[in-house]
């Protein structure tokens, strides 16, 4: 009975054992994990668009060549979250139509433009840093196929995040108008990188049931001020400053207290106001209408393939 398959699902959590996509659950946690599955497969493939505007500008070839590989691993991410999210019975094409149709959410961040080569580096130090501090947490995330993705992932984005940093350092190192280069793009990113991991606890809707599911396993919050702790050593090292009057150690929690969030700009972005979300959205459409006799092509050899061998 459904009570039965519940009573087996709730202990099964409760014991910290994985769920594998053949098992019984209950429908709102398959939706959830379509959600979160659907809309960080989303992040990657809009992702790739801010830095794809640099490649033709980076400014040497072994530049070039790194950040051609970052992007390509982005694409990869995209393709291993969309393999995890079908193992829950969603169709691919629908969720990513859902996307194109502003029915299905990505990350903020990417809603950003990409003014100077230096956030190109900002991008891969402070986004896929912030983006790491989320992802190693949802390496134990309850549903295992996403587990197992975000193993594979993290990997790529720690080598991403030190490639980042590696650029912010060459720039930090360089002229005064490299510094005051790398210190705008500070200044752009910094706010967004802390609005990636989501609304305060107390404002967070889904954050409750996610936990007690252990989808999630750290709050937003957590995983914000762990980002934050993270990071602003890297910042100083750098002998950068963040645009932030507030950002203080506090000795007695041993953690960085930081300044108020623009929620509002957050919630802008969101609903699709943000700088680029046309730009971005206007772009994935162009590409998905322009693959679409590669699409047709792959079916129609298929097709044929299968025709000859019965
Ligand atoms: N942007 O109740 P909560 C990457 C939405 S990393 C947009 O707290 P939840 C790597 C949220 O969906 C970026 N929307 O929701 C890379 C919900 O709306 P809904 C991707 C956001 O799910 C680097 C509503 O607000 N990473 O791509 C954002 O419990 C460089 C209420 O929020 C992931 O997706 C936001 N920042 O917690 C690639 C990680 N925050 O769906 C290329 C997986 C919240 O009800 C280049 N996702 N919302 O309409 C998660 O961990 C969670 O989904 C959170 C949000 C933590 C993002």
């Amino acid at each position: 009975t459904d009570e039965q398959h519940q009573a087996h699902f709730d202990a099964t959590i409760a014991a910290d054992t994985p769920i594998e996509a053949k098992d019984w659950m209950p429908d709102a946690y398959r939706q959830t994990l379509i959600r979160q599955i659907g809309q960080h497969a989303h992040s990657e493939v809009i992702g790739m668009l801010p830095e794809a505007n640099w490649l033709t500008r980076a400014p040497s070839l072994r530049r070039k060549a790194i950040l051609l590989a970052k992007i390509q691993d982005e694409a990869g991410h995209g393709l291993y979250l969309y393999s995890a999210a079908e193992t829950l019975g969603c169709s691919r094409q629908d969720i990513y139509e859902k996307m194109l149709d502003g029915k299905m959410k990505y990350s903020s961040i990417f809603n950003y433009p990409t003014l100077n080569w230096a956030d190109v580096g900002v991008i891969g130090w402070l986004v896929d840093g912030a983006a790491i501090v989320n992802q190693v947490a949802l390496c134990r995330t309850s549903y295992a196929p996403y587990a197992r993705a975000m193993v594979k992932i993290c990997k790529e984005e720690s080598f991403h995040q030190r490639q980042g940093y590696e650029a912010a350092m060459a720039m930090a190192n360089g002229s005064a108008a490299q510094r005051a280069m790398l210190q705008d793009s500070i200044n752009r990113f910094w706010w967004p990188a802390l609005m990636m991991f989501g609304p305060t606890d107390t404002d967070s809707p889904n954050s409750a049931q996610s936990m007690a599911w252990k989808i999630k396993r750290h709050s937003n919050d957590e995983l914000r001020q762990k980002f934050v702790d993270n990071t602003v050593p890297q910042l100083e090292a750098l002998g950068m400053t963040a645009p932030d009057p507030d950002l203080k150690w506090d000795e007695a929690s041993g953690h960085y207290r930081f300044g108020t969030i623009n929620w509002d700009e957050f919630y802008q972005v969101i609903k699709g106001y943000g700088l680029c979300n046309h730009e971005r959205v206007g772009d994935k459409r162009r590409a998905w209408e322009s693959g679409r006799w590669v699409r047709e092509a792959a079916m129609a050899h298929a097709e044929k393939n299968a025709a000859k061998a019965a």
